[in-house]
């Protein structure tokens, strides 16, 4: 995205403006500057955000601790968790502005997005509430040297202030995904939306406001990485812990900033996902999973699939038979029923697509179907589209093979046996998930086994129960969410140890 100084005073009255949500209140900043929030459909400008400085990022930091040395911290679990139902009741309550704004910054389908989006933007608050007063700590009984007994008891404590920085791929899902437990163990956040989609992190500030969840409890944060918004809040030491997603890279820098002040840190980053499909397989269910993995949010999942390996025998009609998906999604407008595919989040990241798909060409590939630019009409030319694209015939080493896209795309390879696509799955250095096609019930449990992976669905793509845990081996990722692993990230546990 272009970035644009505009001054507070040049704003139109009609253009939408996307605020800093901090201490309970909507917030321009000092910096006295915006960016611009353009869609991804037709490049036209939806709205201006206020960047925050440093001074803003300061200011929602001081009033998270201010919160949790308040009301918001003497709230029992129970009083806790009815408020974050009640935040989620209020999301569905205000479904559509949700599903608005979200088609609004990424022109995704509006069906995927009442689908999915909004809806696990909702449960991801119910789930982690039940969960937090549900699960139990530990206790021990002893005797001590002077013969009385002893009881150790465990109590959860919130670990503060969490700096929660996410992707723009599904932003209210992956920001509530994080914000969910952080809150429900008490703690207070600081939220950094991707500079592409602000809009339903700053929406959610009313949300928490109509509820009664106290001010300073959530805040929102909007601006860039480096030398922004970002950095600024990874780089604070009043922030106690940081939940990421993103890209690997990112994680990185965000890692060395943690050290200062020895933060937690917990990471959700890239993946280069393979998908296996062996000659048994259900063919129909195998081609209708690794079309969705392959291709749903215009291929911008972190869970998606870029590499499938498909056993020799069943090679050609499988090939064939996706080609056939991908032409099927017809590119068009989030609200028009017949559209099966939006565009890419922004013609930047386009530009990034279309580097490897000509990268491809040049390394050798046969282009199956798609690889380059589809004719949109007129009005939607300046929007960020790109063809859905499969290839074949490229070697191991190919970074087209190696590398996290994040496009509508994947190579297909045929395998001979089981020990081999073991091997090709595992030589990458990412291991977030891997979706496995076969009706053999001992191989299918063999490959999960033999997967280095944080997830491996046997006959499924993203299928997800939220108590499980949820992260990426290798460098896709550090720790798990999900469940009672969300707690050990966002709680700790205290020993009270009391002679009795
Ligand atoms: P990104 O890493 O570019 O940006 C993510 C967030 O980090 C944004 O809010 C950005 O402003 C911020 N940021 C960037 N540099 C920073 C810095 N130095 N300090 C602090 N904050 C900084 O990622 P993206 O392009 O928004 O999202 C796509 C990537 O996210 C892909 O790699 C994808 O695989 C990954 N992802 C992973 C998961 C998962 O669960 N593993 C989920 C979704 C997306
Ligand atoms: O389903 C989830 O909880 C989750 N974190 C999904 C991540 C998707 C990545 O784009």
């Amino acid at each position: 995205m272009q970035v644009q100084v505009t001054e507070i005073a040049n704003l139109t009255k009609s253009r939408r403006e996307v605020l800093n949500f901090i201490d309970g209140e909507y917030v321009k900043g000092s910096l006295g500057r915006t960016f611009e929030n353009r869609s991804p459909v037709d490049g036209s400008l939806i709205s201006l955000v206020y960047e925050a400085g440093r001074e803003e990022v300061d200011r929602a930091v001081r009033a998270a601790r201010t919160a949790l040395d308040g009301a918001w911290g003497r709230l029992g679990i129970p009083e806790r968790a009815a408020l974050l139902h009640q935040v989620a009741d209020e999301i569905n309550r205000r479904f559509d502005d949700f599903v608005e704004a979200e088609v609004a910054d990424t022109g995704k389908p509006a069906s995927l997005t009442r689908h999915l989006d909004i809806p696990r933007g909702a449960a991801n608050f119910k789930i982690f509430a039940d969960v937090v007063k549900n699960v139990p700590t530990e206790s021990f009984e002893m005797t001590a040297p002077d013969g009385a007994r002893v009881i150790n008891y465990a109590v959860r404590r919130p670990k503060g202030v969490i700096a929660v920085v996410c992707p723009w791929n599904l932003p209210l899902l992956l920001m509530t995904w994080k914000v969910g437990p952080a809150l429900a163990c008490g703690n207070a956040v600081v939220v950094k939306p991707s500079e592409e989609t602000p809009t339903t992190a700053a929406l959610l500030g009313e949300v928490m406001k109509t509820v009664g969840v106290p001010d300073g409890v959530y805040n929102v944060v909007h601006g860039f990485g480096p030398q922004s918004a970002g950095e600024f809040l990874t780089r604070h030491l009043g922030v106690n812990a940081i939940t990421f997603t993103g890209e690997t890279a990112t994680g990185t820098a965000i890692m060395k900033a943690a050290a200062d002040g020895v933060r937690a840190v917990s990471f959700e980053l890239g993946g280069k996902n393979p998908a296996i499909v062996f000659a048994d397989a259900n063919f129909e269910a195998a081609i209708e999973g690794t079309a969705r993995s392959a291709f749903a949010n215009c291929g911008q999942v972190c869970l998606g699939t870029e590499r499938v390996y498909v056993e020799r025998p069943l090679f050609e009609r499988f090939v064939q038979a996706l080609k056939q998906r991908a032409e099927s999604l017809t590119p068009g407008l989030p609200h028009d029923a017949a559209t099966g595919l939006g565009p890419l989040i922004s013609r930047g990241h386009r530009e990034k697509v279309l580097s490897y798909y000509r990268k491809a060409v040049a390394d050798g590939a046969t282009v199956v179907t798609g690889g380059g630019i589809p004719e949109m009409p007129a009005a939607l030319q300046n929007g960020a589209w790109v063809q859905p694209t499969i290839w074949t015939g490229l070697g191991d080493d190919s970074a087209v093979v190696r590398e996290e896209i994040f496009g509508p795309c994947c190579h297909i390879r045929p395998f001979d046996g089981e020990d081999e696509v073991v091997r090709l799955a595992n030589d990458t250095p990412y291991g977030l998930a891997a979706s496995v096609w076969t009706q053999d019930i001992s191989r299918a449990h063999r490959l999960a086994g033999a997967l280095e992976v944080g997830i491996c669905w046997i006959n499924s793509w993203f299928l997800r129960d939220l108590r499980t845990p949820f992260g990426g081996a290798r460098q896709s990722g550090i720790g798990r969410e999900g469940g009672v692993h969300s707690l050990e990230f966002y709680s700790e546990l205290r020993n009270v140890c009391v002679h009795l």
